[in-house]
């Protein structure tokens, strides 16, 4: 793979069912695709319920990923992952097994139906810059580092579950 990469960055989370062994099929899943390699992964985290509060709480961590893909092609290949692992779409914010954010995909601007980069609520959720700050601490996003955003939107009912950097592989 030499022909135009990009680094992106994946929010991965979920409540339901063995929450743990979900990521870790979901992150293998992304890793066995030959057009993504994974570069790097964050701890894993415990999280308290954000949006909708009346829910266990997730498991979530984020994702350095190097691709040949476009962003339209990481996201459709996402959704296929999240379904095959047995996504329920049902309620906003609601429960699931698995959901999978594209946060960033190099520096690019998207605003498409049904895309749009960098995340748009990524920047109100301690949830995904707490993990964030552990893969991509110097990314700039709304003319803030991502380890900036983490210090100031950092919440202390987040804790990390496993930190060592293999604990998916
Ligand atoms: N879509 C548009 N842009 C993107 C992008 N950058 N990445 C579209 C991924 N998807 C993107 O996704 C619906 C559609 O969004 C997709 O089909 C895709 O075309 P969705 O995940 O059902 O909903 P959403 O609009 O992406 O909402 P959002 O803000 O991601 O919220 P979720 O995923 O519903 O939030 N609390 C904790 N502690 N941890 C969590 O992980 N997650 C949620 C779920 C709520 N509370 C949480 C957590
Ligand atoms: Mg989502």
């Amino acid at each position: 793979m030499s022909e135009n990469l990009t680094q992106a960055a994946l929010g991965i989370g979920g409540n339901l069912g063995d929450t743990q062994q979900n990521l870790i099929n979901v992150i293998s899943h992304l890793a066995h695709q030959l057009d993504i390699e994974v570069l790097q992964v964050s701890k894993l985290y415990k999280t308290p319920p954000w949006g909708k509060t009346d829910q266990p709480p997730f498991l979530n961590a984020c994702l350095l990923v190097e691709t040949s893909l476009s962003a339209r092609a990481l996201l459709e290949k996402c959704l296929d992952i999240e379904q095959k692992h047995g996504r329920v779409r049902a309620e906003r914010w609601g429960p699931r097994l698995v959901d999978i954010d594209i946060l960033y995909f190099g520096d690019d601007v998207i605003s498409e139906e049904g895309l749009e980069v960098p995340h748009p609520r990524m920047t109100d959720r301690a949830f995904v810059m707490q993990p964030l700050a552990d893969i991509s601490p110097d990314k700039v996003i709304s003319g803030k580092a991502v380890s900036q955003w983490a210090e100031d939107l950092h919440d202390d009912a987040i804790e990390v579950v496993l930190e060592n950097d293999d604990w998916w592989m």
